[in-house]
């Protein structure tokens, strides 16, 4: 196996953000990564394999980029990359080949093997727009073939033409580079008169102001409405009906044949409440373990992660950034890290980890930070819902009010205090398209099967701990000591700190150990808000450490510890 990796020959898929070079990955490959209508989707390289002439050879996705002078982390590993590849496929938008080209020709000086893929032919089309490609190959020296990722035409053509790849001789100054890419233009492409179309005008003015935001209102409030509507539906009439009436009774023969009693039938089915099983405070592996991440959340996950797909491949979500640039700008970030905040709300590790398409360290710092502490993820935000039972608008109004308002103020101090610049960055708009509802099913899969296995395993693990910590007394014990903070400052019982210990683990879970203990509509806020701001689920916290470092992880920490005193204070007192 070693020789082959050795001959093994790498092929990079290279070219600007957003032109689609994830679709033409997943062609090549057959593999499912993720793609979306704005740039910045790939942020880390990713491998596939492709056979070409009986010999296997390795694909990278690589971070999209503008241009080889590293500006940004995605930049940085696209350079590094480059060094490693043998065949450069150069994925270029062709309704924007001016751009495009400002690449080509920087890869060209590289003097690798390389072969350019014009994509979007389709839209070309509609744009008014002819390329004489067989002539731009001729100018490049390198084979160009028209493309249609998202349809799959001319990926034949681009697979077979993969070894004619080679090094162009193409050769300009350094300075003369606008110069030759306007003559280049010149030559190959002809524009004819095309009106303006209704998407077109849409998108113009979905970013001014004064149409913009009302407009973002209303998606917002229509977004959150139809994942209500998906998740309660879902729930109402599948989840909760198949575990009443298909296995609720299996448990209840269980229950029986383990005696009703018991060590290993406090693991597996937990306490029986009037000797019936009650999926919200049983607490066993089998029935709250089973039941909170699929029947509580799964569907309200599978409900935000479908809306979050149309949002993203329509291409809303760049020009939100655009109108939120000015407010994210005094929280020390910039608009497109409003991008990463929208992912937050679905699971905190994809959110963070997308906070890479931020161009500086502080601002990486603010949003990573920003995220862990004051966007609740889609199963935190389940649970709560399910919390609140008759007091939903009251008691998530102030919930989310509360997060929000922290929000500003944590990102209007860190702006000020946190060391490093902003810089300005330019959002590139793409223009408005319909969604392909296999791309949005196919996406919302990929979510759905890493939240099932990165979130089952977790929530068992947190049932049977608690499960052991009560057994032995230890949540007891611990609570005698925490009372002070847990009671005196947060105004909750002191049992409330099992929730608070197993928050460590899952989130969702935490919120599930608060629904026996009881508490009133204040508690029910508090102990909401405390237990999204306290300290970042396992698998956010190492994704964490792995983003900013252990020291910055530190600093991020004890701002939240910090906060999380204060607002749960002060919550308190004037609740
Ligand atoms: N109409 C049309 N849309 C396309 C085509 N290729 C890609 N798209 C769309 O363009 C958008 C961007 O595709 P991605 O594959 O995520 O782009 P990328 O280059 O990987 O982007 P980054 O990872 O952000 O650099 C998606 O919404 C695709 O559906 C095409 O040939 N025609
Ligand atoms: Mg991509």
């Amino acid at each position: 196996m070693g020789g082959d990796r050795v001959a093994m020959k790498k092929i990079l898929l290279m070219g600007n953000p957003n032109n689609g070079k994830s679709v033409v990955f997943n062609r090549l490959t057959g593999a499912n990564v993720i793609i979306s209508n704005y740039p910045g989707t790939t942020v880390d390289f990713i491998q596939g394999k492709i056979w070409i002439d009986e010999k296997e050879m390795r694909v990278i996705d690589v971070p999209g980029t503008y241009s080889l002078d590293a500006g940004d982390k995605a930049e940085e590993v696209a350079v590094k990359t480059l060094k490693g590849g043998d065949i450069v496929v150069n994925v270029v938008d062709a309704t924007n080949l001016e751009k495009g080209l400002n690449l080509t020709v920087q890869l060209i000086k590289n003097k690798k093997p390389m072969i350019v893929a014009l994509n979007f032919w389709d839209e070309t089309k509609h744009k008014g727009i002819a390329i004489d490609f067989k002539k731009l190959e001729e100018i490049l020296g390198v084979p160009c073939v028209p493309i249609c990722a998202v349809t799959g035409e001319g990926i034949k053509e681009l697979t077979e033409r993969l070894k004619e790849a080679k090094i162009s001789n193409f050769s300009y100054e350094g300075k003369e580079k606008w110069h030759v890419i306007g003559d280049i233009i010149d030559q190959v492409q002809e524009l004819s008169h095309h009106h303006h179309t209704f998407m077109e005008r849409l998108g113009d003015i979905s970013t001014t102001p004064v149409f913009g935001i009302p407009l973002a209102l209303v998606i917002l409030f229509l977004t959150f409405k139809i994942i209500r509507f998906i998740g309660e539906g879902l729930i109402g009439y599948v989840f909760e009906p198949v575990f009443e009436k298909l296995w609720t009774p299996l448990l209840l023969k269980l229950s029986a044949i383990l005696g009703s009693d018991g060590f290993i039938h406090d693991i597996l089915i937990g306490k029986l409440i009037k000797g019936e099983i009650d999926y919200g405070q049983s607490f066993g592996l089998l029935t709250t373990g089973l039941f909170v991440p699929i029947g509580a959340v799964l569907p309200y996950v599978f409900a935000f992660y479908i809306m979050l797909a149309v949002l993203e491949d329509c291409g809303y979500l760049p020009r939100l950034a655009v109108l939120v640039d000015g407010l994210m700008h005094r929280l020390g970030i910039h608009g497109l890290a409003i991008i990463p905040m929208m992912l937050g709300l679905g699971c905190n590790v994809p959110g963070i980890l997308s906070t890479r398409i931020l161009a500086t360290r502080k601002e990486r710092f603010i949003a990573a930070t920003l995220l862990s502490i004051a966007v609740p993820c889609a199963a935190l935000q389940a649970m709560i819902v399910g919390l609140m039972g008759g007091h939903i608008v009251y008691g998530l109004s102030i919930v989310y009010g509360t997060l929000f308002v922290v929000w500003i103020i944590l990102g209007l101090l860190m702006a000020h205090m946190v060391s490093g610049t902003s810089p300005e960055i330019f959002i590139e708009i793409p223009p408005y398209r319909r969604p392909y509802l296999t791309d949005l099913l196919k996406k919302t899969w990929i979510r759905l099967k890493w939240f099932i296995k990165e979130a089952i395993p977790f929530v068992l693990l947190g049932v049977f701990i608690v499960n052991i910590l009560y057994t032995l007394g230890i949540i007891q014990f611990i609570g005698k000591y925490t009372a002070p903070v847990i009671s005196g400052i947060f105004g909750l019982p002191k049992e409330a700190i099992g929730a608070l210990l197993v928050g460590f683990l899952r989130k969702d879970v935490a919120v599930g150990m608060l629904a026996p203990l009881a508490l009133n509509l204040k508690q029910l806020i508090i102990a909401s808000v405390v237990l999204t701001m306290y300290f970042p689920c396992i698998a956010t916290f190492s994704i964490l450490i792995k983003e900013l470092g252990f020291i910055d992880m530190l600093k991020s920490l004890a701002i939240m510890i910090v906060s999380v005193l204060v607002v749960g204070g002060i919550l308190n007192l004037i609740l």
